[in-house]
């Protein structure tokens, strides 16, 4: 039986007499799912049941907190929805973490939480807990099937507003309700095309980057999920102004580029912000902005607070939330930015008069920044020194260069949040978009791992290459045994250091090296581990080595292999993540007066 067909059938004859299990797992047919993230539970196992037939591969996971990770993943890299779907109660719990981290990944998940059944819903029985408003802050919208004959109306639902609003969705269903006889049609989908934005807004715009003496680019992950990456290079090469990525999204725009400049915010290129900091016009090309990727770094209060912003984002609320600007656009990445070529293309621009200077100011912050990121081998600081010094460990910063020197062309890397995953940020380079998945501002540790192997099963062919700390990795390695099971191989390159470096850190900069549950120790060989799991895991202790370890291990993956990559490094740590929120100690009581600040 070709369920492919069937669906076309069902959607020209019209409503038919089906189960609920059926009316959804067509649904899902019909929204082009083909693999679903989860572990395996009694309250959807009749739907499950059908997924075979339906031609929908389901992906075992070792966690459903992985198991959502990866939906995200997949909908990162493939631009289509990620599923995931688990057992009422503790199963659905699981998933809140990750159901969050997408929220702020903007990706279009669709978490399908069964519930407990609806004859008891209140009772207290087995695995119950209120699922709606888990996830009523962390989703886009909630579908909730209140009658079993609406079990693909809701379905359909959460899918369309997934996409639409492009962020998670959830859809939950009672567990009785999918067993039954009812009469249904299947939803096609409801595709909706967005459009550039309001006339005026971009009539302003046009003018305002018309009379731009130093305009600048924002290139953001609007760019990426609206595949506007061409038309931001137009632009770009129109108005002969540089491009900076904003934070966690140095996929946005071609690194190969002359006017790339890389990424603003948490260790982020100097370049980008030095450049940013003079424009008198800002193009926020496709971004919200967001507080933490545009606070001052390296020292530099590069936010051009007196320049004109234009800001286009898809999400209307989005739109001056955080930054004050001029204009406001709400519209689609890419049909906004091909509205304002149209606008300004033949026209006379204020800023050719001056672009052999501008270009030679882009050509010598590059140079500058390229030449400090190569001699800067090692942290600086006195804490960092102390503990390098008689260290035969890798400096990160090497590591990082080396991983970066090998980096195969087409490779998706996904990273954690730890301080040397943070530290990649100005290592990080691509040329094509879909290729960087960050933990972004939901910053959970453990989020990489999973994910980069969701974007796997969405980009098989693609290297796929985890940046992962030794304590987020202690969080997240179960997943090696999805990589090995579902034969899913990916490289997860892990930074031991030995140490949750990241908020150590803060126990340096601010409370007196008073370490408190800072220091991983005791830790296995993670490579051991990796090896005893199934996969292969190398331990890498020279700077030499990396290269040749990254690039082998991303060939392995041709043959089906994941492999680990234990890396050896150095406890120095890089600038703090979270300066501006923090405060030195001070203290009232006299028993704790040894902590107050010196
Ligand atoms: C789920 C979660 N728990 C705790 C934190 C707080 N946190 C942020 S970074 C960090 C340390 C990360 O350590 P590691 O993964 O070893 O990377 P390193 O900083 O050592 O490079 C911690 C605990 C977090 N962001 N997410
Ligand atoms: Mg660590």
């Amino acid at each position: 039986m070709n369920t492919m067909t069937d669906t076309k059938d069902l959607a020209i004859t019209g409503k038919q007499r089906m189960t609920p299990s059926e009316a959804f797992v067509e649904t899902l047919v019909a929204n082009g799912v083909t693999d679903v993230f989860g572990i395996v539970g009694s309250a959807y196992m009749d739907a499950l049941d059908l997924f075979p037939l339906a031609g929908i591969r389901f992906i075992s996971v070792a966690h459903e907190q992985g198991g959502g990770h990866m939906a995200d993943g997949y909908s990162r890299v493939s631009g289509r929805h990620g599923v995931c779907i688990a057992q009422n109660g503790p199963g659905i719990t699981n998933f809140v973490t990750s159901v969050a981290a997408a929220y702020w990944a903007h990706s279009p998940v669709v978490c399908i939480t069964p519930e407990t059944g609806s004859m008891t819903l209140g009772l207290g029985g087995f695995q119950e807990t209120e699922q709606l408003p888990l996830f009523s802050k962390i989703t886009k919208f909630q579908a909730h099937v209140n009658n079993k004959a609406r079990m693909a109306e809701m379905t359909g639902r959460a899918f369309d507003r997934a996409l639409l609003e492009m962020g998670p969705t959830q859809l939950n269903i009672p567990r009785d309700f999918f067993y039954g006889d009812i009469e249904c049609e299947i939803p096609r989908p409801t595709m909706i095309e967005r459009g550039a934005g309001g006339e005026q807004s971009l009539d302003e715009a046009a003018q305002l980057l018309a009379r731009a003496m130093f305009p600048v680019i924002l290139a953001g992950g609007g760019v990426v999920m609206a595949n506007a990456q061409a038309e931001a290079v137009a632009l770009a090469e129109l108005l002969q102004a540089p491009v900076a990525c904003s934070y966690l999204h140095n996929d946005s725009f071609p690194a190969a580029h002359s006017l790339w400049c890389g990424p603003l915010g948490y260790q982020g290129s100097k370049a980008a912000m030095n450049l940013i900091a003079k424009a008198d016009v800002v193009l926020a090309l496709g971004t919200r902005l967001g507080p933490f990727g545009t606070l001052p770094q390296h020292g530099i209060e590069y936010w051009p607070s007196r320049a004109k912003i234009i800001q286009i984002d898809a999400d209307a609320k989005m739109l001056g939330l955080v930054k004050p600007i001029s204009v406001g656009i709400c519209g689609d990445a890419k049909a906004a930015a091909r509205a304002l070529l149209a606008r300004i293309e033949g026209k006379a621009l204020a800023c050719h008069a001056n672009r052999d200077a501008r270009l030679a100011d882009i050509a010598a912050e590059k140079k500058a920044w390229e030449s400090e990121l190569e001699s800067w081998t090692h942290e600086k600081d006195a804490w960092s020194l102390e503990v390098a010094r008689d260290s035969s460990d890798m400096h990160p910063r090497q590591m990082l260069r080396e991983l970066e020197r090998a980096m195969p062309a087409a490779a998706m890397v996904s990273t954690d949040i730890g301080n040397i995953c943070s530290v990649s940020n100005s290592y990080l380079r691509f040329d094509r978009p879909r290729s960087m998945f960050a933990a972004m501002s939901f910053g959970n540790c453990g989020y990489a791992f999973p994910t980069i192997i969701g974007a796997k099963v969405a980009a098989p062919e693609r290297p796929a290459i985890a940046y992962v700390g030794d304590g987020a990795w202690g969080m997240s390695f179960g997943e090696l045994q999805t990589c090995v099971r579902e034969n899913i191989p990916v490289t997860a390159v892990v930074f031991n250091n030995g140490q949750w470096g990241a908020e150590k850190k803060n126990h340096v900069d601010f409370y007196d090296k008073r370490f408190v549950g800072v220091n991983l120790d005791k830790q296995p060989s993670w490579a051991a581990v990796a090896r005893a799991m199934g996969a292969d895991g190398h331990t890498i202790d020279k700077v030499g080595d990396v290269g040749a370890a990254l690039k082998s291990a991303c060939e392995a993956q041709q043959q089906g292999k994941t492999t680990v990559l234990e890396m050896i490094v150095t406890r120095e740590l890089g600038d703090p993540f979270r300066r501006d929120a923090l405060a030195l100690p001070v203290r009232h009581l006299a028993k704790y007066r040894a902590t107050a600040a010196k």
